[in-house]
């Protein structure tokens, strides 16, 4: 039996979900789905209220998702205009700096009136409707301008995280064939600089990237950079003299609202495509239910622009809602260890979002450097991005919430848009390390490797049976691979790569992914693209890469290389392979552990078992199965010796 924490009786009475209501509202969800989101899409300001509301079918050889899909609304309008009247004078952002002297506020009238400027400059700029506009910059309150300023014209935004290579940067420019990139000077992490506008340059110069007419550069740092006249502008001189109105484009429901790239098994990173009123009924009712949202929050999500989480539930769904947002561009231990606990007293946050892997992370410092803290105005933790384990989820429980504060574990993907299980805190009795149960209108099943549906307490592949609003749409310029990747496996079914348990409760318990995708400190790495990073050098004739533990970041990456004939390993070697990963993806993609391969395990039709590789990375070379399939099980023997975690 897992630990239990019941709701607390004192949180349910004044929580906006209770557990009856969780019932009967989950219950209508599932029987009735138009008649359900139909009420929900009245969160929204619509331009033409939707009378369709879903227009789904999982069907392979005919796949399509549509809700809403008579309906018309601007997204930025929503997140904007409409809270003028109540809400013009209330804080929608808090910019917190990576210097902690560095802070500073906007009301929605000024963010309105920002995104009003910048939709004006794109326009001016020749940015039309359903151009795709490239966005990599830090973590400044500039982003969030950028993001909803396309979305008030129609462009399509494809947001690129500050910390991505020039490469994976051109990659992404290339696939989307953006009109227009917008980014800083340099970003500014834990005290160094980040030469972003460098990184533009040369992605500029890859092949394929010749569709970008314009690079808008954010003064972040005032480091010395090279314009290119007249390719690259200011923003702060574009800005100037721009008007402050422009009307909002009516967007069909099903406009595309922004792709953003995101690893898989196999090949390139995907664009994942998201549409407009669908995506926004979604993430702003699972960001206040989950949050049990009140007027007067501070909330803080820790999470970067550049990641979907970052779109969802730093943009545009706490400010659908009318939310206080802390947007925060540093790290959690720097200028030291407190630093998160600092900015929660300093702005009194109320609602604190972040990863498993910063919590592990701190909780390696020891309880000092929270408990030099107050703390006293948090009232609700969450964690998104990989399982928690039970030690972290009580330590944030313990330590950083003193007891108080119920913990969100909220699992959801790129491709979800938003929340699909989660805990509602006034409704759900927690147990550390399960992300609970479905949101509404989600409806979860495992099933086994054949795809049989499990029933009760059981253990398998997690699919979800039926489509929800905030669901992605289609991958960018390839529907099949949309349809290939995730309808294919369990026919009937949306498949989400993930592993999970249901117990006795009903509660799901995320394992993490089946697939060839290493989820490191939350970020998506596919083994495919490092690989293909480390063959690009000369002395490599293959590689195979697998997930390892990890204690903070979750999963390590281990690779196992094999050198051309006549080529010796060395340490120096070594170092000039991680060194390629670093610039051909960035340094989240950078091996952990690279062991040298005289051989790789292959079947005999040359597949690489990854299967007995992850073993052997696990340090668990007694339970490699069976390996008689195996061209040459000699290959197994010598890494199982050499193997770098014993
Ligand atoms: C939101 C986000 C998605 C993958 C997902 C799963 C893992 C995310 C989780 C979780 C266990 C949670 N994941 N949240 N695993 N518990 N609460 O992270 O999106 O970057 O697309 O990653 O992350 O494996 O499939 P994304």
């Amino acid at each position: 039996m897992s630990e239990i924490h019941p709701v607390d009786p004192a949180f349910a009475e004044k929580a906006r979900i209770r557990k009856d209501d969780y019932q009967r509202m989950y219950a209508e969800s599932v029987q009735d789905p138009d008649g359900f989101w139909k009420r929900m899409s009245e969160r929204l300001d619509w331009i033409t209220p939707p009378t369709k509301i879903k227009n789904v079918s999982y069907d392979p050889a005919n796949l399509h998702i549509r809700w809403y899909e008579d309906g018309q609304l601007n997204v930025a309008a929503n997140c904007l205009d409409r809270h003028l009247a109540e809400r013009g004078d209330k804080t929608a952002i808090i910019f917190e700096g990576d210097d902690p002297n560095e802070t500073r506020t906007l009301t929605y009238r000024q963010l309105y009136t920002e995104v009003c400027q910048f939709a004006n400059t794109l326009k001016n700029l020749g940015v039309e409707k359903g151009d795709r506009v490239v966005i990599y910059l830090p973590m400044i309150p500039e982003a969030a301008v950028a993001m909803l300023a396309c979305a008030r014209i129609g462009a399509i935004h494809s947001v690129v995280f500050g910390g991505f290579s020039p490469d994976s940067l051109a990659s992404r420019i290339a696939d989307s064939k953006a009109k227009l990139i917008i980014t800083a000077d340099e970003g500014l992490r834990g005290g160094k600089k980040i030469p972003l506008k460098g990184n533009v340059d040369e992605s500029l110069s890859r092949p394929g990237t010749n569709s970008v007419e314009t690079v808008i550069v954010v003064r972040r740092t005032g480091g010395a950079i090279h314009m290119q006249s007249p390719r690259d502008r200011w923003y702060h001189t574009l800005m100037e003299g721009q008007s402050t109105a422009c009307a909002p484009e009516p967007m069909n429901a099903e406009d595309p609202l922004f792709t953003l790239y995101t690893s898989g098994s196999t090949g390139l990173p995907k664009g994942v495509l998201h549409t407009s009123a669908g995506y926004l009924v979604y993430t702003s009712l699972t960001h206040e239910l989950t949050f049990d949202l009140r007027e007067d929050d501070i909330y803080w999500c820790t999470a970067d622009v550049g990641w979907i989480t970052g779109h969802s539930y730093v943009v545009y769904g706490p400010l659908a809602n009318g939310a206080t947002v802390v947007m925060f561009d540093g790290v959690p231990n720097y200028p030291d260890f407190s630093r998160f606990w600092q900015v929660v007293d300093k702005h009194k946050v109320t609602l604190f979002y972040t990863a498993p892997t910063a919590i592990r992370a701190l909780m390696r410092e020891g309880d000092a450097p929270v408990k030099a803290t107050s703390r006293k105005s948090l009232r609700i933790l969450g964690t998104v991005g990989e399982p928690i384990n039970p030690e972290a989820w009580n330590w944030y429980y313990r330590v950083v919430g003193e007891e108080r504060c119920p913990i969100v574990d909220t699992w959801w993907q790129t491709e979800t848009g938003g929340f699909l299980i989660t805990p509602l805190p006034g409704a759900i009795d927690l147990k550390p390390g399960s992300a609970t149960l479905p949101f509404f209108g989600i409806k979860p099943a495992i099933v086994d490797a054949e795809g049989k549906v499990q029933e009760g307490a059981c253990s398998g592949n997690l699919v979800i049976t039926d489509s929800w609003p905030g669901q992605m749409r289609t991958v960018y310029g390839d529907h099949q691979r949309f349809v290939d990747t995730y309808f294919k496996a369990y026919p009937g079914n949306y498949f989400t790569g993930d592993g999970a348990r249901r117990d006795e409760d009903g509660y799901y318990w995320i394992t993490g992914r089946v697939d060839d995708v290493i989820n490191v400190s939350g970020h998506r790495i596919g083994t495919a693209e490092v690989e293909s990073a480390l063959v690009a050098h000369p002395k490599v004739a293959e590689a195979a890469v697998v997930g390892c533990h990890h204690d903070i970041k979750g999963q390590g990456i281990y690779a196992f290389v094999t050198l051309n004939a006549g080529e010796t390993g060395s340490e120096e070697l070594k170092k000039e392979l991680v060194a390629g990963v670093r610039k051909e993806i960035g340094a989240i993609a950078a091996p952990d552990h690279l062991q040298w391969a005289p051989g790789l395990p292959k079947t005999r039709s040359g597949k690489i078992m990854r299967r007995i590789l992850r073993k052997i990375a696990e340090n668990a070379p007694d339970q490699l199965g069976d390996v008689s399939t195996l061209a040459d099980p000699g290959v197994v023997k010598n890494l199982v010796e050499k193997r770098l975690i014993k």
